[in-house]
């Protein structure tokens, strides 16, 4: 792979006036943020598009644009055969970790899948883009931006190109309770945790615990972290993780946090704020839509309690499929299940997006990709992409009850066949 990224980043060096698309979440900001500084450091002119996926509406616009070298990152694996047709004759960079649908005759693709690589845990898209820009220029300011990619995208544990780019970063890694939002007030980190279902739990827990609900979990001592630890660790849950921080400003210092902050920019349609972001710029602004991405969520999680026992939710042994139709926003509720997954093991949530349905999956037990696959397969209508841990799938709108149900039938076969087995 190293020989490829060699000779690829060499192609790209020739180039100018550069068109780059990137993916709307976390690891696709990332990675268009480390493409951007390289560009800027050889004095390069771009111009930079985040888009939510890729389709032959959107590569057909695109391809229309005067321009003729493109650079794909995060997205286009999956679509070699529609880029290699619609933009013949033009010079073609993908740097993509998602499960390559073809391989390529004329344009250049670098992905990890295509040297026995799993770019589902070895590789995100920022950290191949990294690898990618440092064969052109020095690159290590940014790499714990490829780190905060691959967390994004849920590469943990790292793997040793991982763990290599880590020693590269100023990051320091300690163990630490599960808990997202290191500069929020443990109180409020509790709430929105796995660990309670309301603030009211979370309350009394603090209030026995004699740790001031104000502290700010990164603040957390090493006696407090023990002591939520142990207090925690009831139900036999993760407790702890590794918090990855900079010696950087209060925001910025949690990785996982940066990692929120991106996804919110994405998801509330300001992906500029988060590449500015990756870049130092305009930090409170980027800050602000995690703020508005916040709320979104709490609704969104009040949705669900309220309406866990109505008809628009199945929730079984070991899994949870949630049809939110117009009642949580389509770029949320692959966050609610990632936030459910914990818990449940595996989710399907289906929300409406333009005219269409939004299917997202998130499993800690099966894989999610090869799961959709097979689901859109025998529905024999949408597409599906993404990785075991993470994927999603677009279904007309009217297949919604018919999905249901061939989804229900299979996750309570895998189930158990779950039990079966353990
Ligand atoms: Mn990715």
């Amino acid at each position: 792979m190293k020989e490829l990224l060699k000779k690829a980043a060499e192609q790209l060096k020739e180039k100018d006036r550069i068109r780059v698309i990137s993916h709307y979440d976390a690891d696709g900001i990332s990675a268009a943020s480390i493409f951007v500084r390289m560009l800027q450091k050889l004095g390069k002119e771009f111009i930079v598009s985040i888009v939510p996926g890729l389709d032959k509406g959107v590569l057909t616009q695109l391809a229309k644009e005067e321009y003729s070298t493109f650079v794909f990152l995060d997205l286009g694996s999956g679509s070699i055969a529609d880029i290699e047709e619609l933009f013949a004759g033009k010079d073609v960079f993908v740097l993509d970790h998602h499960v390559p649908s073809s391989k390529a005759q004329e344009i250049i693709h670098v992905n990890p899948h295509l040297f026995g690589l799993d770019g589902g845990t070895e590789l995100s898209a920022s950290s191949l883009c990294y690898l990618f820009c440092k064969e052109l220029t020095d690159i290590t300011e940014m790499a714990h931006i490829a780190l905060v990619g691959a967390l994004g995208d849920l590469q943990e544990p790292f793997s040793p190109y991982h763990e290599t780019i880590l020693k590269e970063s100023d990051v320091e890694v300690k163990k630490g309770i599960r808990l997202y939002g290191g500069s929020r007030p443990l109180l409020k980190a509790l709430e929105f945790s796995s660990f309670f279902e309301s603030r009211e739990e979370a309350e009394i827990f603090v209030e026995k615990l004699g740790i001031s609900p104000e502290k700010k979990v990164n603040e957390l001592n090493e006696e407090d972290v023990t002591k939520l630890q142990e207090a925690l660790s009831v139900d036999n849950k993760e407790v702890l993780w590794n918090i990855y921080s900079r010696k950087d400003d209060d925001h910025y210092k949690d990785l996982r946090e940066f990692v929120t902050i991106l996804n919110a920019c994405g998801k509330m349609n300001k992906p500029s704020l988060g590449i500015a972001a990756c870049l130092g710029g305009l930090r409170e602004k980027a800050v602000g839509c995690l703020f508005e991405y916040r709320q979104e969520i709490l609704k969104a999680r009040e949705w669900f309690k309220a309406n866990r026992k109505g008809k628009r939710i199945i929730d079984k042994e070991g899994f949870v499929i949630i049809n939110a139709q117009d009642k949580i926003m389509g770029a949320l509720i692959g966050t609610l299940a990632s936030m459910l997954k914990e818990e449940k093991g595996t989710i399907i949530g289906l929300s409406h997006v333009e005219e269409k349905t939004k299917v997202s999956m998130r499993s800690k037990t099966i894989d999610a990709q090869a799961t959709l696959k097979a689901l859109i397969k025998k529905l024999g209508k949408g597409q599906s992409g993404g990785h075991k841990q993470a994927a999603g799938a677009f279904i007309p709108r009217e297949s919604e009850e018919e999905f249901i149900r061939l989804a229900s039938r299979l996750l309570e076969e895998k189930s158990v066949e779950e039990e079966i087995t353990a």
